[in-house]
């Protein structure tokens, strides 16, 4: 395919903005961007936006059940902490998730993920941890795989069976290490369902110790990590995770200074999820100027999930990053491209150059700051995938 008369926001050294810009591919991966006159049938795009296809690098897309019950709750004064104790929360999730079988499970997935394709989205990441048994993780993380194969999206599992503790191990914390580390991480490898491995280190979950004991078990492996950290008080999680080189931390919130610094020397990502800060009315944004400082990259993404995210939109999510968190629309455009695609361990995507996998969105938009400037409006106009038209009309 050849692409003439593209604005080409190469994502390379922020926007990397190619102006008048051809790109063609070949073979499923960019075969030449530039500015030189093109030979031949090209296609001339207008002075369209072209970007990377999007990256969803945090989602928990897979589970059973909603929980707009809950968001009620919460506007009666209900604290999000206080009903996950009381048995709600995930553990509401949990139950739904256990009880639903894997077609249930697809069907309702499906639904959600076309909201994500219909924005440009060709990799997403898909956690488990709404099971916190060994059989739920697994029925979970084989439907996330499953959606790889039933649309054109490529799909990163990452098993979060330290999510939190069941019910059933509520006094026994040691029990249910024991399984994530011991009997779900076996079985789970040795089916190849997980990419990654991931914690909630928090106070209504996974402790730093216990956190400490499922990355070495990762570790074993060969799987590398990515955490749930600092999202509502300051366990130290993201240096634990810095120690074990993780891919990224999440959430972020209440990170320090000193734990930035950390993040900085592994070369983890900065997974800021606007969403869950919007939902939860959290009042600590993540600690964007000491991100910059130490030149951490940032990631943005939907945590779509039941109870602190039902966001289904990247979109929204990268308006939400620059109302709420400051980010500027170039941050936000590198937080679902090259970042993302970094917090997800992938050096093929995130960028358009030569090399590399031809995932490409175009947009009725000419400038790239325009994409997280509206909330609720969807300029999408085509999406190709390694090469291939997947959505929309080439103009
Ligand atoms: N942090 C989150 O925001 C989600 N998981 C997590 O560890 C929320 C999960 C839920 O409330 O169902
Ligand atoms: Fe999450």
């Amino acid at each position: 395919m050849l692409f003439t008369n593209l604005s080409i926001a190469t994502m390379i050294n922020g926007y990397g903005l190619i102006e008048k810009g051809t790109v063609s591919t070949e073979n499923g991966v960019i075969a030449r961007v530039g500015t030189e006159p093109v030979k031949g049938d090209a296609l001339d795009c207008g002075g369209r936006l072209l970007t990377p296809g999007f990256i969803d690098c945090h989602t928990h897309l897979v589970y059973g059940g909603n929980r707009a019950n809950e968001f009620e709750m919460r506007l009666n004064g209900a604290a999000y902490a206080d009903i996950a104790s009381a048995g709600g929360g995930i553990m509401s999730t949990v139950r739904a998730t256990r009880a639903a079988s894997e077609t249930q499970l697809l069907e309702s997935a499906l639904r959600r993920l076309e909201s994500l394709l219909a924005e440009g989205v060709t990799t997403i990441e898909i956690k488990s941890g709404y099971g916190l048994d060994v059989e739920t993780e697994m029925k979970m993380l084989r439907v996330a795989r499953k959606l790889g194969s039933l649309r054109p999206v490529d799909v990163k599992t990452t098993f979060l069976g330290a999510h939190t503790f069941p019910p059933e191990f509520k006094e026994n914390h040691q029990g249910y290490v024991n399984i994530v580390c011991n009997q779900a991480l076996p079985r789970i490898i040795s089916e190849n369902l997980a990419d990654a491995v991931d914690a909630f280190c928090e106070g209504i979950a996974f402790s730093l110790e216990e956190t400490k004991s499922v990355f070495k078990a990762a570790r074993a492996f060969n799987l590398p990590i990515k955490l749930h950290a600092e999202q509502l008080s300051n366990l130290g999680g993201a240096k634990l995770a810095a120690r074990f080189n993780a891919l990224s931390v999440d959430h972020i919130e209440y990170l320090d200074e000193e734990g930035v610094e950390s993040i900085s020397k592994s070369g983890t990502v900065a997974v800021l999820l606007p969403g869950a800060f919007y939902y939860l009315r959290e009042k600590q944004a993540p600690p964007v100027a000491a991100l910059r400082r130490h030149k951490v990259p940032i990631a943005i993404a939907t945590d779509l999930n039941p109870g602190s995210s039902p966001v289904h939109s990247l979109l929204a999510t990268m308006n939400m990053a620059c109302v709420l968190f400051g980010l500027t629309p170039e941050e936000a455009l590198g937080g679902v491209t090259v970042n993302a695609a970094q917090a997800l361990g992938l050096k093929d995507r995130g960028t358009i150059a030569k090399g590399q996998k031809a995932d490409l969105a175009l947009w009725n938009v000419e400038r790239p700051g325009d994409l997280s400037y509206p909330l609720g409006f969807n300029p999408l106009a085509a999406v190709i995938r390694n090469g291939e038209l997947i959505k929309g009309t080439l103009p």
